[in-house]
């Protein structure tokens, strides 16, 4: 090794780090998003950046009952980002990690905030060329790649990809299983209905017909994995529906296809029901149900968050154990600076480099540059630190070796698990 490389002091380790984490593209490995050519599908500007659930849920708790969720979600798009933009960032300082993301965005596209007038915020998004504008966010950040979540069941998503949706590269597809493998009596006439001989009790034909439905939306979709969000009592091996849906379908499919599985583990849906999307919460998961997974299906590559804090130290061992676990993400209710801190921090002391550090679940475009921002920054900070703690031993880094590490962390990881 060159002299020249080597770093020796933490002023230039901390330098370097910040910025090879600055300038390393990432690829999204979950969002919501969609791209321009799936129409109306694409999210983005102020008044959706503002709607987006995560505020949702803390404008009805600082409405202490003042709106209803039913008035609430009867208001238009613009009234319900008025009314949060008034109680979430005028009535008091704006400081959760939800409402610091718009900001952030806003402050990165060159706006003044310090005004604090909405109306103004709203201009710079008028007439914009949604196409060029997601240039410019990817662009901004410094996003190559993102997956999607596609549901085969969503009518209005299906028929953009029967009509053949042309739509941009960059957004791959993420074939969603949820319908399948969680609301199997709804998914089972629907699936009926459209050819396939499936049962209400799952009995029959109904695996191999399920398998041969999803081979048609990889056919159509060319999805990077399937996914699928699973409820914090979620138990591998059980007697349930829905590990019986996963057993003798989802797993022989992700086995004998090569297709990789990712899992998210921990949501309990409509905790609150009347406050929809924004009412789901959380529960702690069984990380040995994922063990057993990974030993039974020992070929089948699974990509894997949680969203309990409680369930991320057990994630790591579980991945320590077994190479076809990859952890992903800081996710949703993790999604926070502290316990993205710590869980990286953990992350990197348990498994090195061998793990995907985040993705964003953004649902609008814009978010990407907030949520990667943020991320970054707390990247940086716990890489200095690894690195700083390496270089008292007397080991020797360099720039070169830190930018292949970042570029491992950031988007090679991703790409080696699932190809
Ligand atoms: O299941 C999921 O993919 C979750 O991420 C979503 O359901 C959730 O609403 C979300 O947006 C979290 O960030
Ligand atoms: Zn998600």
């Amino acid at each position: 090794m060159s002299e020249l490389c080597r770093i020796t002091d933490r002023e230039t380790l901390e330098r370097q780090v910040r910025r090879i984490v600055a300038d390393t593209p990432v690829v999204d490995l979950h969002t919501h998003l969609y791209d321009a050519g799936f129409g109306d599908l694409m999210l983005w500007g102020p008044d959706e950046m503002l709607t987006y659930h995560y505020l949702i849920s803390e404008l009805l708790r600082a409405e202490r009952g003042r709106t209803s969720p039913a008035q609430f979600y009867a208001m238009s798009r613009r009234e319900q980002a008025d009314l949060i933009w008034q109680r979430l960032f005028l009535d008091a300082s704006p400081i959760s990690e939800a409402c610091r993301g718009p900001l952030t965005v806003f402050h990165a596209l060159g706006l003044d905030v310090s005004n604090r007038s909405l109306d103004e915020l709203r201009g710079y998004f008028a007439d914009r060329d949604p196409e060029e504008y997601t240039d410019h966010v990817l662009q901004t950040a410094g996003v190559t790649d993102v997956v999607m979540t596609n549901d085969p069941l969503d009518p209005h998503e299906v028929q953009m990809w029967e009509d053949g949706v042309v739509h941009d590269i960059r957004f791959h597809a993420g074939l969603r299983l949820d319908a399948i493998i969680c609301q199997w009596a709804q998914s089972q006439p629907k699936l009926a209905a459209q050819g396939y001989d499936v049962t209400p009790d799952f009995s029959g034909r109904s695996a191999e017909e399920v398998m041969r439905f999803l081979r048609y939306w990889r056919e159509k979709m060319d999805p990077l994995y399937m996914a699928v969000s699973l409820p914090d009592d979620f138990r591998y091996p059980a007697d349930s529906l829905q590990t019986r849906i996963v057993e003798q379908a989802i797993l022989p499919l992700a086995d004998q296809d090569e297709l990789p599985l990712a899992l998210m583990i921990g949501v309990i849906r409509a905790v609150n029901p009347p406050l929809l999307l924004a009412g789901d919460g959380m529960g702690i998961s069984d990380v040995r149900s994922v063990e057993r997974m990974c030993e039974a299906w020992p070929s089948v590559r699974f990509l894997v968050t949680m969203l309990a804090q409680e369930n991320q130290h057990g994630l790591c061992v579980a991945a320590r154990k077994f190479p076809n676990l990859m952890p992903f993400g800081c996710w949703w209710f993790v999604n926070n600076p502290s316990l993205i801190e710590r869980i990286t921090r953990m992350r990197t002391e348990m498994l090195g480099l061998g793990f995907i550090p985040q993705h964003s679940d953004a649902r609008i475009l814009d978010q990407l540059i907030y949520k990667w921002s943020h991320f970054r920054e707390i990247l940086a900070e716990v890489l200095v630190d690894k690195y700083a703690d390496l270089m008292r031993t007397g080991w020797q880094i360099t720039a070169e070796e830190i930018q292949r590490d970042v570029s491992g962390l950031c988007s090679g990881n991703f790409w080696q698990f699932v190809s």
